[in-house]
């Protein structure tokens, strides 16, 4: 069997990074994308010290242009294309839709949502040649309950819940598997994205508990591709022990 090759969007921090480090450590090719490109070079550099096969594409998922752009100028080698990981997003602000920023939610909607099926809809004439291919989206609990302040973040993850259960209905048939990882709290630069830099506030999240860790989602993301084909994991709650769901947090004082 040819190697496997993984298509991880968002690899220049978090759970994208720890997630092409595993699958790299697996033996698989990779393409990693962000807008960050040193960040994506850097990671690159290192991997292929290890071994590994690694393609760099710098573009942002919110722009459909840049994203039909970049598939269709994927090198022929490189778009057998096994693994689509649709993990790029973010949250930004956490406050009431009264007082929230529209400009906050014209960035989750773009990026979580629309950049999601800018890059899948480019990627399935790829994912479809292949023997057998995964999409994995990245959800998050907040896509399966709503918590005070998470509003239009928490819409975007229902959202990707409800694109993730579409696909899996559209590409019945056609042998690829659709998965949802949908973690709760995950020490990333995640909340330091949602509070615009503001490191204190970040740092107060994963206050008093055990937070999961970007490996712990790479860990799970490739248990459900390395499956039997036969075998669909559908959909992976991920949360830390202290975490009930996605507003009841244990905190030790
Ligand atoms: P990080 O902030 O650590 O990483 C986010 C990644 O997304 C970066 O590589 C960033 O790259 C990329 N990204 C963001 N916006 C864009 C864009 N417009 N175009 C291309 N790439 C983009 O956060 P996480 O690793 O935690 O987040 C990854 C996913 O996991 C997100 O979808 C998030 O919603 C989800 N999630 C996170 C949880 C957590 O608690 N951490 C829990 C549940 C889900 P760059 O800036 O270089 O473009
Ligand atoms: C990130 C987890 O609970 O902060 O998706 O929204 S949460």
């Amino acid at each position: 069997m040819s190697t496997p090759t993984a298509y991880i969007t968002g690899a220049s921090a978090g759970f994208g990074e720890a997630i092409a480090r595993k699958l790299a450590h697996e033996g698989y090719r990779l393409v990693i994308t962000g807008r960050r490109k040193e960040r994506l070079e850097s990671l690159a550099s290192e991997l292929r010290s290890q071994g590994a096969e690694v393609l760099v594409r710098v573009y942002d998922v919110r722009h459909r242009c840049e994203v039909d752009a970049d598939f269709d100028a994927l090198p022929t080698q490189w778009r057998n294309i096994n693994v689509l990981v649709n993990n790029a997003g973010l949250a930004s602000g956490r406050e009431s839709i009264e007082s929230g920023d529209p400009h906050d939610w014209d960035l989750m909607l773009d990026t979580n949502v629309k950049g999601l099926l800018y890059v899948t809809r480019a990627a399935l004439p790829m994912l479809k040649a292949a023997a057998h291919a995964d999409i994995v989206n990245i959800g998050s609990i907040a896509g399966k309950e709503v918590y005070p302040g998470g509003n239009v973040y928490c819409a975007s993850k229902f959202a990707v819940d409800a694109l993730t259960k579409a696909l899996r209905v559209e590409l019945l048939g056609s042998g690829i598997r659709v998965t949802q990882i949908a973690p709760g709290a995950a020490h990333t630069e995640f909340s330091l994205v949602r509070y615009k830099g503001d490191a204190d506030k970040a740092a107060a999240v994963y206050n008093g508990f055990e937070p999961l860790l970007a490996d712990d989602i790479a860990d799970a993301l490739f248990f459900a591709v390395s499956r039997k084909s036969h075998v669909c994991i559908n959909d992976m709650v991920i949360v830390p022990t202290a975490q009930a769901n996605s507003f009841a947090i244990h905190r030790k004082p």
